[in-house]
């Protein structure tokens, strides 16, 4: 089959001067879509070939990565003696740098696996520790490196920095052309989507494969199963941690309509025009699968969280999974939808199925910045109208918002505040720092209104805002008039009557006073939240347990006992049970 007729070059400015397209060669008749049909329904126990390619897949800081998941399931199935490392977890705010020791214990997998190819999955806080993981790892390896995630996709020149190839875009059919490459051992240049450098340091652009439409072909993400690795805080564990979650998080489809300025989607989705639908779902039945593997390799799951951007957006999709569901899932779930497309008709289907609650994003205040800034659709009375639709149908509103947003003035986060009074109580509020993530359209508007600099851009810069600064941190000493108000939305959901009071008071007047009084309770929240510091902790729970006693609420009392007990010693048997093998 000759692969060049379906080349097409993808929407991808001239990157470098030091940039040719390439071209696709032939890859021997191999049918990559053809072979991912014939090896869906195997099993992924199924014996190994002894003379199969060896493949070492890499997340970096998650350990729930989908496309590492999705990858090594994939290879296993397609015959590839198949390893997934997760090199360090993801704990918001909080995340851990890498240690010499992790370096080593990442070159003893490397030592006993002996890959033929090393894959990365990479997003753009991750770029540092790639590039030092794999600096390192080369040093003992002469594994080809191929990186693909949303970093390479964006950037796939930059990548080649570190890497032998990069994979621009979607990787699944990418993933099986070059397992059928290293079966005859090929090299994997003139494949689809995967860029490389050639003998004369020219960056070869190998455009991007098409968006694969046929979701349910594709393995759901393995879950314990064998040859996978994790590492963090200087130990290597070989039983998956995911088993003792009690949330699977899980993705029924793929994609977005939207193309907010902050958001990824909004490179992506220029980016794919004319490569196939974007916003792809897999059947409810192939989901239900799914579902039932997860809860077969789960200890004890208790709720189920879909990951998907627009939580069922074709409602023909709502009927037919919400009856599935609710016939074969008795897990409460909850998902994510641009307000703008909740229905109600939905809304009560997937509630009857067993949906507790729902986020939306609110983003900001102000209906000009989210429009003409954050390019988002959506006004406050819409938001205000769904979020009352929501509760009276028993449904618990989840809100997102983005502080740290250059472009809001004192009145828009006044605005702000009044908007996420009027949500009413209790409240779900999660409140993110605006992150610069490169190339994004926001990020370039704020460069240009002179709000950051080139250097705020920085891979290195980029690194330290997310892996310590994602959610937002309350400002301290907050003097300015919008660093207190944004103190003030932080410390929304703690909801007390008092402190609802001060914050109206807040948002209608200045006053120096109070707004310190708010900074002060706001840094606590954070404390309590974040650093888990079990003083302010306990301080919270014995005030809680007497306000229980007081109001005669016995039996709220010992549930709460029984799950604080609970939980502390779930974490210690836990530990013990991830010991080293
Ligand atoms: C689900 C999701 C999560 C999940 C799972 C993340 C994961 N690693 O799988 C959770 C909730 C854990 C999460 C956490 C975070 N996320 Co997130 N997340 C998403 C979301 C909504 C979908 C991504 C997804 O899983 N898609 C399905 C999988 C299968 O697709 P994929 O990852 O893109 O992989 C495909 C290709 O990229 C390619 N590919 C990927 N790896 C490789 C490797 C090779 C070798 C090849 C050939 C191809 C290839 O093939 C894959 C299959 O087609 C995206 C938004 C979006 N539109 O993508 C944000 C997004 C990826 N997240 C983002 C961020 C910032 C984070 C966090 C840092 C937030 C935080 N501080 O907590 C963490 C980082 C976790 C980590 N280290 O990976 C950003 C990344 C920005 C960027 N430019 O890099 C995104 C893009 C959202 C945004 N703001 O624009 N996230
Ligand atoms: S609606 Fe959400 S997922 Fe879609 S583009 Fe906007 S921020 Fe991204």
């Amino acid at each position: 089959m000759d692969h060049r007729s379906d080349f097409r070059v993808a929407a991808t400015k001239s990157v470098s001067e030091n940039l040719v397209v390439g071209e696709l060669l032939s890859n021997d008749g191999f049918d990559a879509t053809k072979r991912l049909r014939d090896i869906r329904s195997r099993d992924l126990s199924i014996p190994i070939s002894n003379d199969a390619p060896r493949v070492l897949h890499i997340s970096l800081y998650c350990f729930k990565s989908f496309p590492a998941r999705i990858f090594h399931a994939l290879c296993l199935k397609d015959d590839i003696n198949s390893h997934a490392l997760f090199f360090k977890n993801n704990f918001t705010n909080d995340h851990l740098p890498v240690t010499e020791r992790e370096l080593d214990l990442a070159v003893d997998v490397v030592k006993k696996t002996q890959p033929d190819l090393i894959t990365l999955s990479i997003m753009a806080p991750y770029v540092v520790a790639a590039r030092q993981l794999v600096g390192r790892l080369r040093q003992f390896s002469s594994a080809i490196v191929v990186a693909g995630g949303k970093y390479p996709t964006i950037v796939p020149h930059e990548a080649l920095s570190f890497a032998d190839y990069a994979c621009k875009g979607e990787g699944d059919l990418t993933m099986l052309r070059i397992n059928e490459r290293l079966r005859q051992g090929q090299d994997l240049r003139g494949i689809k989507g995967l860029w490389y450098k050639d003998d004369e340091a020219q960056i070869i652009d190998m455009g991007q494969d098409v968006l694969y439409q046929d979701m349910d072909d594709i393995p759901y993400p393995a879950i314990n199963e064998p040859q996978m690795f994790f590492i963090e805080k200087n130990r290597l564990e070989t039983v998956d941690p995911e088993i003792y979650d009690e949330e699977i998080l899980v993705m029924a489809g793929r994609g977005c309509v939207y193309l907010c300025s902050y958001c990824v989607n909004s490179l992506l989705i220029p980016m794919n025009r004319g490569n196939g639908r974007f916003v792809r779902l897999r059947s409810p039945d192939h989901v239900m699968e799914e579902l039932d593997y997860r809860r077969a390799k789960y200890k004890s799951p208790k709720t189920v969280t879909f990951n998907d951007e627009v939580f069922g957006v074709f409602d023909d999709w709502v009927e037919e999974f919400s009856a599935k569901y609710k016939e074969r899932c008795d897990l409460p779930f909850e998902c994510e939808l641009v307000p703008r497309l909740i229905k109600e008709h939905n809304v009560k289907l997937l509630a009857a199925a067993g949906m507790y609650s729902l986020h939306f994003g609110v983003q900001s205040g102000q209906d000009e910045i989210r429009k003409d800034v954050m390019h988002r659709p959506g006004n406050n009375e819409e938001l205000i109208e769904k979020s009352r639709m929501l509760r009276d149908n028993g449904i618990l509103p989840q809100y997102d918002f983005i502080l740290g947003n250059p472009f809001d003035t004192d009145e828009s986060l006044s605005e702000a505040l009044g908007l996420l009074l009027e949500f009413g109580t209790p409240i779900n509020l999660n409140t993110y720092k605006m992150t610069y993530f490169p190339h994004y359209p926001f990020t370039n508007m704020a460069l240009e209104a002179g709000h950051i600099t080139q250097e705020d851009v920085s891979d290195e810069k980029v690194a330290e805002s997310v892996l310590y600064n994602f959610v937002y941190r309350p400002k301290f000493p907050a003097l300015k008039r919008h660093e207190y108000l944004e103190n003030c939305i932080y410390l929304i959901p703690w909801n007390h009557r008092v402190i609802r009071t001060i914050l109206y008071r807040l948002q209608k007047n200045h006053n120096p006073a109070l707004a310190f009084l708010v900074t002060l309770l706001a840094k606590l929240r954070y404390w309590q939240s974040f650093q888990q510091v079990g003083v302010i902790i306990w301080m919270r729970r014995i005030y809680l347990g007497f306000k229980l006693i007081l109001n005669g609420q016995w039996s709220v009392l010992f549930k709460k006992i029984k799950w604080v007990v609970g939980k502390t010693l779930y974490q210690q048997t836990n530990t013990g049970r991830l010991s080293v093998r």
